[in-house]
Formats: C-alpha cells, structure tokens, sequence
C-alpha cells in the first residue's frame, strides 16, 4: 500500500519535474514559428486591436489601414516606423515603411513585414501627428516564449519516463516473494525495540 503511494508520488514528481524543464527549455529556446497575419486599423486616437500577442519566433505581417487622416506606426524595439494614408478604398492604404536605425527614407510596401524575436512587451504608437490627442494614439504588442508548446512536450516525456518506471516498479513486486518476506520476518527484533518504547512511555 505504502509502495503504491510512493509509486504515485513518483510518477507525479518525475511528470512535473519534466513539465518544468519544459518550461526551462521554453524560456531561452525559439519556439515553433507561426506565419501571422494581422490587420490593424489606425484611427483617430487608437489602434484597433490595441494588444497584439504573439509567441517569439513567429513571422508576422500586418496589413496596416486608416480610413481618415494619415497615422504613423512606430513599434518600439523592432525598429519599424510606417506611415499610412488614407485611400478611397476602406480596406486600401498606401503605406510607408523606414527603419529609424538605418535613417533610411520612407519605402513603400504591402505590408509590415518583421520576425518576433524578442521577448517582452512593446509599445507601438502614432509617429505622424494626427490631431490634438495624437500622443495617446498607442498599442502594445507582447511577445511570449512558446510555454505551451515546449511545456507540452516535458508533460509527454515526463509521462512516457513515469510510465515506464511504474511498470519497471511492478515487474519488480511481481517477482517471487521469497526474498520481500525474509525482510518481512527479520525486523522483529526492530518491533520488540517499539514495544519497548511504547511501554516506557
Ligand atoms: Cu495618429
């Protein structure tokens, strides 16, 4: 009974032990990448979605669009600053892309091209001055290490390692008894010394 519950305990550690080192692995390891494509649309004073959240090491593309007076996009941390302006089409923009590192000039592209690949929680916000609210104009992007994927394979590996010591723990009880009950007659020397402190007391 007793060996069972030490079995059971065994399992449990051993499937958490290997979930946290999932964990561990996860906190510096990229994760498994996703293509992300993503339309944001800036208006007079915000961003919609105001919260991007993305996994480190996923590819994303946003499609940026503004249907009333031109807005920038500067994501802090990635050294992106766009520019877009508003088209007839509602779901047209030209948008203008510059990297503020490199002091380059405003390109036009299709899209905001960039990989996640730092972790953390970055603020993007209005670079072009859109109106008298214009610095409250601001979204955050959160870049997550994968934790579920890498936490997911330690539960799995944790769960084939513990399975594979209970039956190893099984076999072994299933083995002639022979020698567990010479241990079991043995300590009856160890039972007079109890029955020697319980009467003392
Ligand atoms: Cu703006």
């Amino acid at each position: 009974m007793v060996k069972n519950i030490f079995i059971a305990i065994l399992f449990f550690s051993i499937v958490i032990v290997c979930t946290l080192a999932g964990l561990f692995v996860a906190s510096f390891t990229a994760a498994e990448p996703r293509q992300v494509d993503l339309t944001i649309y800036a208006r007079r004073y915000a961003f919609d979605p105001p919260t991007i959240k993305l996994n480190k090491g996923d590819t994303v593309s946003i499609n940026l669009i503004t249907r009333d007076v031109t807005h920038g996009f500067y994501l802090e941390g990635y050294d992106i600053d766009a520019k877009v302006k508003p088209e007839d089409s509602p779901e047209y923009s030209t948008l203008l892309l510059r990297h503020p590192s490199k002091e380059d000039d405003y390109q036009e592209v299709e899209r905001i091209e960039f990989v996640a690949n730092k972790t953390g929680k970055f603020r993007y916000r209005c670079s072009q001055t859109c109106g008298y609210l214009h610095p409250f104009m601001q979204g955050e992007l959160v870049v997550r290490p994968n934790y579920p994927f890498w936490a997911g394979v330690g539960f799995l590996i944790g769960i084939a390692i513990a399975t594979l010591f209970s039956l190893m723990s099984r076999a072994r009880q299933a083995l002639p008894r022979s020698s567990s009950s010479a241990q079991a007659v043995t300590p009856d020397k160890g039972s007079q010394m109890t029955n020697g402190w319980t009467n003392e007391s």
